[in-house]
């Protein structure tokens, strides 16, 4: 065994993260050894001979990024984060992996240890994400150039992540946009959990990549030396490029390795005490040998130059206020004031996905750090302005993407840039192909990127399309997630104030905006942004008020009409507009219930009104209360016939109330 301890070479570093991976995962009896005990020599190369970064600083702007798009492998960048000299994770923290308040999470967080740069684990998620870091780089580099930006985004991913269907989203869409600094190592040890993956692939995943003008190339994963000249290749090449990096998972248990029971399961004792000695591993347990911890705390060093370097550049640039104003995610440019002046001296009626152009002309001229996009829809969500050229191969300085049919490719890749950092995206879909990026929402949600998403079309307000692309249960859905926050504006005063609300929070928001055109039910100037609250009272009772009605986006106009008619009938109606629940929430209680009093609903009949399922309006109308919307699937008509069909008119809505109002005096 001495010949092992001659030097460290680089299969002792690596055997150092196999150490670690195989221990923390017995210790949790939890965890996923395989894929970075069979990743080990490949990571090594790249941490020790390639990745520009720098445990000193890990949020250094011009460092590379590094994406573990296979989640589940979570103890490699961990035990990597450790080795090369992060402050966390301790080894006390890894000892703790997967356990209560470790920031050693099951699968990485970004929130929870600087150093990694995304959250992974749902499969496919991290390459995508990867390719908005890689289109952030490029923007910001044609902006401020070498000096200042000048970095590369690693992916390491598994056969689960280039199986998903999202991967061949985001594969297109960096072939097309020819994103030359992102760089794939696929972890090809041919096994998932189920077995081979003879058991559900036959295609040529390297031929795909070449199909879509990615740079492929292989080589032999457990030779680190193999490892890094491919990087250097991948390196020198112009196109995205694919390692398939050839791997036996969990490589170094002699009993089990090259098989799914290492993917997913603590070795055991035996396997472990087996391991140990084939791979020459010191015999206590949490344990690097110092010779090995000096040379990966070396290479942890190996970009300090180049950092000290870089700050030298930054300095003498002329732009070191501005750029790290727009890293650190600042927004000046007060558009919001002048744009609704504008608003209010003619007040629009318009659909509120046109007011959302009309708030992102003044936004994108004010705020240089937005991008905008859409998933093939330009011209129907309304999201490219005046000012926006496309961002292609050509020009990266560009501030529009055309994503392609891609909601879930763009959906990951607008994570990536809010990730990447100095860059506010924002992407547009019809409302019901939320569905189709609602896993990237949720990691949107997770990791509170700030992400905006334009989701026009957001009831069967949008009409002849019909039930297929009519939304339900979506609003709902959506402001069920946590972090996530839902707007649905009525006009064109609150779109812009909502559009407001959305660049201020530090997380993404939604924009449910609407395909048919909007009376404006905003039309005098107010010192607060009234949107901002949730939920604020648009019109008051002029009799003795008896009914409250609550609406959101387009069926707020129809029940002002609705108060007016009951007005006229001796009922007191206020009309609250709630163009965001998770706002209102957020609001003290006496705010609260001054616009929702009476919990009970002895006195008051609390009524909610929006095109959509009802499920859950009871939160605000209370089990008593009245909740108007649509509990089924929608239709293919014009939208006023399916208005009228569906019970969203001022007649149908004060004849509800009406019978509501009888009932109760009955009792
Ligand atoms: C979207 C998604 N589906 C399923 C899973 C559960 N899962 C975790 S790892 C894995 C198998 C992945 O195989 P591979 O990427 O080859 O990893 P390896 O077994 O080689 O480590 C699955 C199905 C997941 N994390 N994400
Ligand atoms: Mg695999």
């Amino acid at each position: 065994m001495e010949h092992y301890r001659l030097q460290p070479t680089q299969r002792r570093l690596a055997n150092a993260i196999r150490a670690l991976a195989m221990d923390a995962v017995e210790a949790a009896n939890s965890g996923h050894p395989g894929m970075p005990m069979g990743m080990a020599d490949a990571a090594t190369a790249l941490f020790t001979r390639h990745l520009k970064y720098d445990p000193a600083d890990p949020a250094w702007p011009d460092r590379d990024r590094f994406v573990l798009s296979a989640g589940h492998g979570s103890m490699l960048i961990y035990a990597l984060l450790h080795l090369t000299g992060y402050a966390r994770p301790t080894m006390d923290d890894i000892r703790n992996f997967r356990k209560l308040h470790s920031p050693c999470a099951g699968h990485p967080e970004n929130f929870e240890l600087a150093g990694i740069e995304a959250t992974t684990g749902p499969l496919g998620q991290g390459v995508a994400m990867a390719v908005g870091m890689a289109i952030a780089e490029r923007h910001l580099n044609a902006i401020y150039g070498d000096d200042l930006v000048d970095h590369r985004t690693f992916v390491i991913a598994g056969d689960g992540c280039l199986m998903e269907g999202l991967n061949h989203e985001a594969v297109g869409l960096a072939g097309h946009l020819k994103l030359g600094r992102l760089i794939v190592l696929w972890d090809d040890n041919r096994i998932t959990i189920d077995g081979s993956t003879d058991l559900s692939r036959n295609e040529d995943v390297v031929a795909r990549h070449a199909a879509a003008g990615w740079h492929t190339l292989e080589c032999d994963g457990l030779d680190s030396g193999k490892v890094g000249q491919a990087i250097e290749k991948a390196v020198a090449d112009e196109r995205p490029s694919l390692i398939r990096v050839r791997t036996i998972i969990g490589y170094g248990a002699p009993n089990k390795q090259g098989t799914a029971a290492t993917h997913g399961a603590a070795l055991g004792k035996q396997e472990v005490e087996a391991a140990r000695l084939e791979l020459g591993l010191e015999p206590e347990e949490f344990t690097v040998p110092a010779d090995v911890m000096a040379a990966w705390r070396k290479a942890g060093q190996r970009s300090h130059t180049a950092r000290a370097e870089w700050h030298r550049r930054l300095d003498a640039s002329g732009k070191k206020d501005e750029f790290l104003a727009r890293i650190a995610g600042k927004i000046d440019g007060d558009w919001l004031q002048p744009h609704l002046s504008v608003l209010l001296e003619k007040p629009p009626t318009v659909a509120t996905r046109k007011a959302s152009e009309m708030a992102l002309e003044a936004i994108n001229a004010a705020i240089p750090a937005t991008i905008g996009g859409s998933a093939d829809l330009t011209g129907s969500n309304n999201t490219k302005t005046k000012n926006q050229d496309a961002l292609t191969a050509d020009n990266y300085g560009g501030r529009y993407i055309y994503y392609g049919i891609r909601e879930f490719g763009m959906a990951a890749a607008m994570n990536g840039m809010a990730l990447h950092g100095g860059i506010i995206p924002y992407g547009g879909t019809f409302l019901i192909f939320s569905d189709y990026c609602r896993p990237a929402i949720r990691l949107s949600a997770l990791q509170k990127s700030k992400v905006i998403y334009v989701l026009t079309h957001d009831s069967v307000g949008l009409g002849e399309d019909g039930p297929t692309h009519q939304p339900i249960e979506h609003l709902q859905s959506l402001r069920a997630m946590p972090q996530l926050e839902v707007y649905r504006p009525a006009d064109a005063v609150e779109t812009a104030e909502c559009w407001a609300a959305a660049l201020a929070y530090d997380g993404p928001s939604v924009l449910a905006l609407s395909r048919q055109n909007l009376s404006p039910v905003r039309t005098k100037a107010s010192a607060k942004n009234l949107s901002g609250l949730g939920a604020y009272r648009l019109k008051s009772a002029g009799a003795a008020r008896k009914v409250i009605l609550i609406a959101t986006g387009s069926e707020v106009e129809i029940a002002l009409a609705a108060a007016e008619q009951l007005e006229g009938q001796g009922v007191g109606a206020d009309v609250v507009s709630m163009p965001c629940t998770e706002r209102f929430d957020l609001q003290d209680q006496a705010y609260r219930e001054d616009i929702l009093p009476d919990v009970s609903n002895r006195e008051i009949l609390r009524v909610a009104i929006e095109a959509g399922t009802t499920f859950g309006w009871e939160r605000y109308t209370g089990l008593h209360g009245l909740r108007i919307g649509i509990d089924r699937f929608g239709a293919s008509a014009p939208a006023g016939d399916l208005y009228e069909h569906f019970g969203l008119t001022p007649d149908a809505i004060v004849r509800r109330v009406t019978e509501q109002l009888q009932k109760r005096d009955m009792k």
